[in-house]
């Protein structure tokens, strides 16, 4: 399966004038994968992330009044907001991340202005991709840079977090945004999700980073999730008793969480267990990455695996058949679910001279044994969003 082809900045400049009849500034941000530390992120903990060759694409114009009016080509559908009655907006599916983000950066305190804005997505939605938090970055820069707002790019991520939390009501943690605003080609992110300091750590030269699509969604995600984060500050609550200082199950170590087990129901345990086990894991891989440590990083990636099916119970039958198909090939030096859960991607690295055959079997076999033709991809570790710029020729 080839890659979802990019859009082009050209080719955003051009659909926005066929639709707006203006030419536009567009703006550029990515999508991720995450390599390892999965549901630590709202635990102030630990992640792994790389910001993806694949984007959503803004383009925008200001407006004379205070409206926002938003074509979104992924659903074929316009929608339009009063910047000064957004609390009265009826949520639409199509719409509903760009004027949250206009929410809660009014709601900041930043004053913006009416926009047109054209929303072009090549990350493929709902597939664990993190679609929602590049089309979140992308609208902040358009909006921000249109009404003349400088902001630390940091501050733009939690801003975006912030319109999905309490906007979108999904009680997401920062990873998506942060890696969406702060990629680095070439490289993952060891993220503290607490001190939001990030270090680049650069990926291996001799290995691809392939995404395999279940090509399944099941819609007990978003609730799940929300639960999966009540249940871990159930988790603190209680290890308070014996912790009371701690904040967050990154406060926790595996030995302390040991020692005190019983303090926890057998279900919110594994939980617990899953967070701070996999905040140890990101912080091995990340050394493994560093030096090369091929094996470590294999072993880390599927006991992360493991970890999140059993213990967090955020896998499901197809996620866990892609991881083991992809081990079973040759020239795969880790693999594992990557993202919330319940459907989405698989991430595995692969020795370069591997990626063919690998994409060629897996898909083979996964269709036999599902019934479904998944999407496999191979990606590049691209830069954080940006300003796009036209190259001459592509000016419409
Ligand atoms: C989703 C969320 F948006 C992230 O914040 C993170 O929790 C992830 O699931 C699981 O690691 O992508």
């Amino acid at each position: 399966m080839p890659n979802p082809r990019p859009h082009t900045p050209g080719e955003i400049a051009q659909k926005f004038s066929a639709h707006f009849r203006k030419k536009p500034e567009i703006y550029r941000a990515p999508g991720r994968v995450n390599l390892i530390g999965e549901h630590t992120d709202y635990n102030d903990g630990f992640v792994l992330p790389v910001a993806v060759d694949l984007s959503c694409w803004v383009g925008v114009t200001p407006r004379q009044d205070r409206k926002l009016v938003i074509y979104a080509e992924n659903y074929s559908d316009q929608a339009e907001v009063d910047l000064d009655a957004i609390g009265s907006w009826q949520k639409k599916p199509s719409a509903v991340y760009p004027v949250g983000v206009a929410w809660s950066l009014e709601q900041a305190g930043h004053r913006l202005k009416g926009c047109d804005l054209y929303i072009a997505g090549d990350v493929p939605m709902g597939s664990g991709l993190s679609s929602s938090a590049s089309i979140e970055v992308a609208t902040a820069l358009a909006l921000l840079e249109t009404a003349g707002i400088q902001l630390d790019r940091t501050k733009v991520a939690l801003l975006c977090q912030q319109a999905e939390n309490e906007f979108v009501g999904a009680r997401c943690g920062i990873m998506d945004q942060f890696i969406s605003c702060h990629g680095k080609a070439e490289h993952a992110l060891l993220l503290d999700c607490r001190s939001l300091h990030a270090r680049a750590i650069p990926l291996p030269s001799d290995a691809a980073l392939v995404v395999c699509n279940t090509m399944v969604k099941h819609n007990l995600a978003a609730n799940e999730y929300n639960n999966r984060r009540a249940e871990c500050e159930e988790g603190v609550q209680l290890l308070k008793k014996a912790f009371p200082a701690i904040a967050a199950l990154r406060d926790v170590t595996s030995a302390q969480l040991e020692q005190h087990r019983q303090l926890l129901p057998g279900k919110i345990y594994r939980r617990c267990r899953h967070v701070v086990t996999e905040n140890e894991r990101v912080l091995h891989a990340a050394a493994a990455f560093e030096k090369g440590d091929q094996l470590t990083i294999a072993r880390l990636m599927a006991d992360s695996h493991t970890s999140l099916r059993d213990d967090y119970e955020v896998s499901c039958q197809e996620l866990d058949l892609m991881v083991e198909i992809a081990v079973s090939q040759k020239g795969v030096l880790g693999a594992r679910m990557t993202g919330g859960g319940f459907g989405g991607c698989t991430v595995n690295l692969v020795e370069h001279a591997a990626v063919e055959p690998f994409v060629l079997s897996v898909g083979r076999e996964y269709q036999q044994r599902t019934g479904l033709k998944p999407d496999i991809y191979s990606l590049e570790a691209a830069q954080g969003a940006e300003a796009a710029v036209l190259v001459p020729n592509e000016r419409c």
